[in-house]
C-alpha cells in the first residue's frame, strides 16, 4: 500500500497525465494498486515520498548498472552542467563516447547517438530501408523495441506474413510491411525469406528478449538469423539496448559470438540520462546525412551532460571484477527464489542471463510469446505487492526483466529473499 504523500500525488498527476505517468508500465495497471511516487534513489535504494525504502529491480529498467546516484556519475553531470547543458554543435564529450562504444562493440564502426531507444531502432530501421531499398522488416513476437510505428505491430490472422497494427494510429498499410514471428522459431525465418525474402530489408531481434520477460535464444537461433540475412542480402539489427553492457562489457553479439550489421544501445549507454545509439560498419553508416541520403536528426542528440553520464558509467564498468560480481549476485537471487518457490509449493521458472532476470509464474520453460503468457499474471501480481510491502520494488509487470546492478549487496540479495520466503507464503494458492 501506498503512503499518503504519494497516493495525493498521483491522484494530482492523473489530472494532468494520461495514467498519472509518462510511460505506461509505470501506473502499475499489470499488477494493481498505485505506484509510489518516488522522491530519490541512491544505490540499490529508492525512497517514496512517504519516506518508504525499496530494493530496487527496476534501475530505470537496466538503465542503473552502477546503482542510482553514484558519485563519480553525479560529479560528472554536475561539472558539465557548469559549462552549460546543451549546445546543438559538436564537443569534445560525443567523440570520447563514441570512441568508448565503438571500442566496446567492434561491429559498431561508426555510430550516431539520438536520445532514446526508440529513435535508435526506428533509425536503424530506416537506414536499412535506405542501404537495401527494400520495405518489409522483420520482428518477432513479445519483441519490444520503442514505439515507433512499424515495430507497434503483431502478427496477422493465418498464415499471412501481412502484420497487423498493436496499437490504434498505426496505419495498416505500414502495418504490412511488418512481419511478426515466433521468437526463437527459425524455421518461421527461414518459410518467410522463402516466401518474400527479396523484399526484407533487415530482421530487428533482441539477441536476449527482455520484454516479455527475460527469454534467452535458443541454441543455434541467433547464428540462423545471421545466416538467412546474409544469404538474402537482408540486414540483421541487434536491438541491445537493454542487453548493452549489460550482459557484458561487448553486449550479447560477444556472448553469443554473433556479429549483427547494426546495433541499437540505450539505457546503460547514458548512465541513466536520455541516450541512444545506433551503429555499425562505415559503409552502412556513411548513408546516413549529412553524408547520405538517410535523414536523421535530433535537437539534443549528444547532450554535453548525457554524454558525460555515459563516459563514467562505461568507465566503472571497465573496472576489474564489475561483472563477476553482477554474476555472483544475481546467480543468488535466481536460485534462492527457485528454491523458496519450490519450498512454497509455487510453479516457478526463474530465467536469467546475467544480471537481469524473470521470475515466471509458471512450471514451463518459457521460449517465447506464447509461453511467457502461460504465466500466472494473477499470482505474479499478488507476489508484485506482497514484496512491495515488504519494500522490494520488482518490475511492475510479469512480462519485463528486473536488473541487479552493481550496488546491490549480498546482503540486499539476503534481504530480498527473506522478503520473498514471506511473500511466497503470502500468495500460495490455497
Ligand atoms: P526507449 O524509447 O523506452 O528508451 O527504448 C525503447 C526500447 C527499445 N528496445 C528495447 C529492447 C527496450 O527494452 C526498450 C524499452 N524498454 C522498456 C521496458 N522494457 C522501457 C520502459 C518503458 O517503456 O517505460
Amino acid at each position: 500500500m501506498t503512503g499518503p504523500r504519494s497516493k495525493a500525488l498521483f491522484e494530482e498527476a492523473t489530472r494532468l497525465l494520461p495514467g498519472g505517468v509518462n510511460s505506461p508500465v509505470r501506473a502499475f495497471r499489470a499488477v494493481g494498486g498505485e505506484p509510489p511516487v518516488i522522491d530519490r534513489a541512491s544505490g540499490s535504494r529508492l525512497f517514496d515520498v512517504d519516506g518508504k525504502v525499496y530494493i530496487d529491480y527496476v534501475g530505470a529498467w537496466g538503465s542503473m548498472i552502477m546503482g542510482h546516484a553514484h558519485p563519480v556519475v553525479v560529479k560528472a553531470i554536475q561539472e558539465a552542467a557548469e559549462g552549460g547543458v546543451s549546445y546543438g554543435a559538436s564537443t569534445p564529450w560525443e567523440t570520447d563516447l563514441a570512441r568508448m562504444v565503438v571500442e566496446a562493440v567492434p561491429s559498431m564502426e561508426m555510430v550516431r547517438f539520438v536520445n532514446s531507444g526508440t529513435e535508435a531502432t526506428m533509425s536503424a530501421i530506416r537506414l536499412a530501408r535506405g542501404a537495401t531499398g527494400r520495405d518489409r522488416i522483420v520482428k518477432f513476437e513479445g519483441c519490444y523495441h520503442g514505439h515507433a510505428d512499424s515495430l507497434l505491430v503483431k502478427a496477422g490472422s493465418g498464415a499471412m506474413t501481412f502484420g497487423v497494427p498493436d496499437s490504434l494510429g498505426v496505419p495498416a498499410a505500414l502495418a504490412r510491411q511488418t512481419i511478426a514471428l515466433p521468437f526463437n522459431d527459425r524455421d518461421a525465418v527461414r518459410a518467410s525469406f522463402r516466401e518474400v525474402g527479396r523484399e526484407i530489408a533487415c530482421v530487428i531481434v533482441e539477441p536476449v528478449a527482455g520484454n516479455m520477460g527475460v527469454v534467452p535464444p535458443k541454441p543455434g537461433f541467433l547464428e540462423a538469423l545471421r545466416e538467412i540475412t546474409a544469404t538474402h542480402g537482408s540486414l540483421l539489427i541487434f536491438d541491445e539496448v537493454i542487453t548493452g553492457f549489460r550482459v557484458g562489457p561487448g553486449g550479447a553479439q560477444a556472448l553469443y559470438g554473433v556479429r549483427p550489421d547494426l546495433t541499437c544501445l540505450g539505457k546503460i549507454v547514458g548512465g541513466g540520462l536520455p541516450v541512444g545509439v545506433y551503429g555499425g560498419p562505415k559503409e552502412i553508416m556513411e548513408q546516413v546525412a549529412p553524408l547520405g541520403g538517410v535523414y536523421q536528426a535530433g535537437t539534443l542528440s549528444g547532450n554535453p551532460l548525457a554524454m558525460r553520464a555515459g563516459i563514467e558509467t562505461l568507465h566503472l564498468i571497465e573496472e576489474p571484477g564489475f561483472y563477476e560480481r553482477l554474476e555472483e549476485r544475481s546467480k543468488r537471487l535466481e536460485e534462492g527464489l527457485g528454491e523458496l518457490a519450490a519450498r512454497s509449493g509455487i510453479a516457478l521458472t526463474c530465467q536469467r542471463v546475467g544480471s537481469m532476470l524473470t521470475p515466471f509464474f509458471t512450471k514451463h520453460g518459457v521460449i517465447d510469446y506464447r509461453t511467457a503468457r502461460s504465466a500466472d499474471t494473477g499470482l505474479y501480481a499478488r507476489f508484485f505487492r506482497a514484496m512491495l510491502d515488504g519494500g522490494v520494488y520488482l518490475a511492475p509487470s510479469q512480462f519485463e526483466a528486473d536488473f541487479l546492478s552493481d550496488a546491490h549487496s549480498v546482503a540486499d540479495v539476503e534481504a530480498t529473499l527473506l522478503a520473498a520466503q514471506d511473500a511466497f507464503a503470502r500468495v500460495r494458492v490455497r
